[in-house]
């Protein structure tokens, strides 16, 4: 009696257990899930620096992602879902020594959910890639009108000093990346990453086009001093990096069509970032101006750097068109 009780136990547990593994294989093999295939990543018995080098290719890159909003979702959700990520947003793989240091650096003011957005999807694209990484915001402080090239040049400042990072990413906040072949490590000359965004039918909206996500070397950013810290507003910075690169003798690179892929977060227009009327004169000087302006005259007043659970979060008061006093 004792035994027929206990087989039937035991079938039980075992129908269970069929139950379980066939729910997460099935989850696993959920198209384009971002999560799927992180749960097998786990930190061996063995000492960090005994660690094997990670291989040329990732054995969790999965192609093409899903990309949603999910509404309810929070920054402690994220954090429950990414074990392995590091105060200020810094992750190592654990399971391989990674050869590839990539900051990723995000210009900030005014766009909370955007962040929330990105956060979700880019720590387990960045695991998935096995990359050892670290996430930057840059956030503007006070109301003067936003400028994104100098907050990346701060951005690449206070990243710096932190780890010896080989490639940096500059990175909007509202692009969601589609496809995890597109790698987020850097190439022989500058690369513009975001060549194939929904906004713009998934292709270039021009030849010369270098805005929304950009990766560039430390020597690379540097050889163009950086980027101009003169674009109050909305557009033409990113022209201006794009000449910058010919200007520095260097060309732009680009990764294939099928991964450079970018789901734009809809948004309406950003007050404090109108339209720069001066950008056309602006663009017209960048041969005369590229090596008087950028980071050879980046000055900014640091106010806060904090390791948040997720990223690292700068704020900077980075003056106005006038110079480094308060605008009030
Ligand atoms: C361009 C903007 C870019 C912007 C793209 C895509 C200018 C300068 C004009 C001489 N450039 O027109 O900054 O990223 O559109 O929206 O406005």
């Amino acid at each position: 009696m004792i035994l027929v009780l206990f087989r039937h136990a035991a079938g039980i547990f075992y129908k269970g257990g069929t139950l379980t593994m066939l729910a997460s294989l099935h989850n696993a093999s959920l198209p384009g899930d971002v999560y799927a295939n992180l749960s097998l990543i786990a930190r061996p018995p063995l000492p960090p620096d005994d660690l094997p080098y990670c291989p040329e290719v990732s054995p969790f890159l999965g192609g093409p992602i899903r990309v949603t909003f999910p509404p309810y979702l929070t920054l402690e959700d994220i954090v429950r879902k990414n074990p392995y990520v590091s105060k200020g947003g810094r992750y190592r793989p654990p399971d391989c020594d990674s050869i590839h240091k990539t900051a990723v650096i995000i210009p900030h003011r005014n766009r909370e959910q955007h962040l929330k957005y990105l956060l979700y999807y880019l720590h387990p694209f960045l695991q998935r890639q096995q990359l050892s990484y670290g996430i930057y915001i840059i956030h503007q402080a006070e109301n003067y009108i936003f400028n994104r090239a100098k907050l990346l040049n701060v951005g690449f400042k206070e990243a710096m000093k932190d780890e010896d990072w080989d490639c940096i990413f500059f990175h909007d906040v509202d692009l969601i990346p589609e496809d995890d072949r597109n790698m987020y490590t850097c190439d022989r000359f500058p690369k513009h990453v975001a060549i194939a965004m929904d906004k713009f039918g998934y292709k270039l909206p021009y030849k010369t086009y270098f805005g929304g996500v950009a990766a560039l070397s430390p020597e690379q950013y540097m050889k163009m001093n950086g980027f101009p810290n003169n674009y109050w507003g909305w557009g033409g910075e990113d022209d201006d990096i794009a000449v910058r690169v010919a200007l520095s003798g260097m060309v732009i690179s680009r990764p294939s069509v099928q991964y450079g892929r970018y789901r734009m977060i809809k948004h309406g227009h950003d007050k404090g970032n109108e339209q720069n009327p001066k950008r056309f004169n602006l663009l017209a000087k960048t041969k005369r101006t590229w090596k008087q302006d950028g980071m050879n005259t980046l000055e900014y007043q640091l106010l806060s750097k904090e390791l948040q659970p997720l990223y690292t979060n700068i704020t900077v008061f980075i003056g106005t068109e006038k110079g480094m006093q308060r605008s009030t």
